[in-house]
């Protein structure tokens, strides 16, 4: 075990439940609980089996001092979460008890566990890689079956194993390569540059499948950015309300009532939107209005998709032309929106501004059409997508970064056996490749990436 010292926090959220966990883990972690933990039988937890659960009353042996009653789970070394002696105790969830509890377990030689450190020594002591580790984090900020489906698969090693065959596919190269240095002498080709330059060439085809899966990934992840947008007084913030389903944002009929980008999540046919109301879009003179619509356009800009907002019970006038041709270039849809109202606008006239774009007609007032284009918006994101079964999808932007410089050695190298340089630049090449992979996997992460990935977690995982 790489740990000597013993950790424990309070691994559930704070506040009002019903029970509350403090987890330990370490080599004293069950010596501490024997010390505090008084059962009516005199159990000494020292000695009982691994993976039971006992009931009695947690106590400061010191000073007496009663602090709950409370369920120990004892589990031992290695099948438990950080592969050491691991006990969880179970107490009633208010704050108090549970800090005090944790007040007595530091008290007894336990140390504060840092975020995720937990989840570091399962790592660390070679229960899971890092990128399982990752996984651990997303799952516990999944806000879909999706993003959970995804994280779920990268915690049970899909991507691990994928990227391990890939390392060891160059590693088998790269021997082959070494032995040809060795024995350059005796005149044996381990490995033909032809075959390697075909092998590689396959490599790179797989890396890139992993690389576009990135941006699907991305999107279970952090949500498809939504920017609604439109004049004032368009009904945006109705639009906002009617997809959540709440009174989320101020609706007034003073045009310029948001001021602000609001931003809500929403789960349309299993996929995570990340809704951003804006500030109607048009030109002010009042400084935070003018403020309100730079963020609009900021939205605008970075968003995946784009609704774009139009009053149909008025006449198409010059900010809604302004703005049609301002999202020429995204993917979105026009919603036309008061279809509870007669109608001024004509769908060809928005064809005409814009061919491509798809149209739908909604009331956000009445909630009428609403279906219609939780459709539409479900259609154009799958456009462009295949959906996956046990392809791994990568989620993560390190692992993305990491995948693409693996690639760029690759590439280096295919230049290398073009200009027929030597075996040793070759394995250079391939080295590279090698490490950028491990990185995924934890095999060859820095003392600084591990330190950057486990600052993410919660206390307590
Ligand atoms: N009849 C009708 N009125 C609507 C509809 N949607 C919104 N409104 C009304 O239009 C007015 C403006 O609605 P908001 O949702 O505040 O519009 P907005 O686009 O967010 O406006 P700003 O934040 O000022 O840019 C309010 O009085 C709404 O009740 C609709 O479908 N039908
Ligand atoms: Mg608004």
């Amino acid at each position: 075990m790489l740990n000597e010292d013993t950790i424990c926090a309070i691994s559930t959220p704070i506040g009002e439940g019903g029970i509350g966990i403090v987890r330990i883990s370490g080599n004293d972690a069950i010596p501490i609980a024997a010390r505090i933990f008084f059962s009516k039988k005199k159990k000494d937890l020292k000695s009982v089996p691994t993976h039971t659960i006992h009931y009695g009353i947690i106590k400061d042996a010191k000073t007496g001092d009663e602090i709950d009653e409370a369920l120990v789970t004892i589990m031992r070394a290695p099948n438990t979460y950080t592969k050491e002696d691991v006990v969880e105790i179970n107490c009633h969830g208010g704050v108090l008890p549970l800090k005090r509890l944790l007040g007595l377990v530091l008290k007894n030689g336990a140390r504060l566990a840092e975020p995720g450190e937990f989840t570091k020594r399962a790592f660390l002591n070679g229960r899971i890689d890092l990128s399982q580790a990752e996984a651990v984090i997303d799952i516990i900020n999944s806000k879909t079956e999706d993003s959970l489906r995804l994280a779920v698969g990268q915690i049970s090693g899909i991507l691990s194993k994928r990227i391990m065959a890939v390392r060891e596919e160059l590693l088998s190269i790269i021997a082959s390569l070494e032995a040809s240095i060795d024995f350059v002498d005796e005149d044996i080709e381990f490995i033909s540059k032809s075959e390697i330059g075909e092998r590689i060439k396959r490599i790179i085809k797989e890396l890139e499948c992993l690389i576009d899966s990135a941006d699907e990934g991305r999107i279970y992840k952090e949500g498809i950015a939504t920017a609604i947008i439109g004049k004032p007084n368009v009904g945006k913030s109705s639009l906002l309300n009617a997809l959540l389903k709440e009174e989320r944002a101020i609706v007034t009929p003073i045009p310029g009532t948001t001021r602000d980008v609001i931003e809500e999540w929403v789960n349309i046919k299993g996929m995570p939107l990340r809704i951003l109301d804006t500030a109607g879009i048009r030109h002010t003179e009042d400084i935070v209005e003018m403020e309100g619509v730079r963020r609009s356009r900021e939205a605008l800009k970075n968003a995946d998709l784009v609704l774009l907002l139009i009053d149909k019970s008025t006449t198409l006038n010059d900010e809604d032309k302004k703005l049609m041709g301002e999202v020429k270039e995204k993917r979105g849809i026009v919603v036309l929106n008061k279809a509870d109202l007669p109608s001024k606008v004509k769908e060809g006239e928005i064809k005409d501004f814009l061919p491509n774009k798809a149209i739908a007609s909604i009331s956000a007032l009445n909630g009428d059409g609403i279906d219609g284009l939780r459709s539409a918006i479900s259609n154009l994101i799958l456009q462009n997508k295949v959906t996956s079964g046990e392809r791994p999808i990568i989620t993560n932007l390190r692992h993305k970064l990491a995948i693409e410089r693996a690639r760029t050695s690759l590439e280096n190298l295919q230049a290398s056996l073009k200009d027929e340089m030597s075996e040793e630049f070759l394995a250079v090449d391939l080295r590279g490749a090698l490490n950028a992979l491990g990185e995924i996997t934890g095999e060859t992460a820095t003392e600084d990436i591990l330190e950057k990935i486990f600052q993410e977690f919660c206390i307590g995982k």
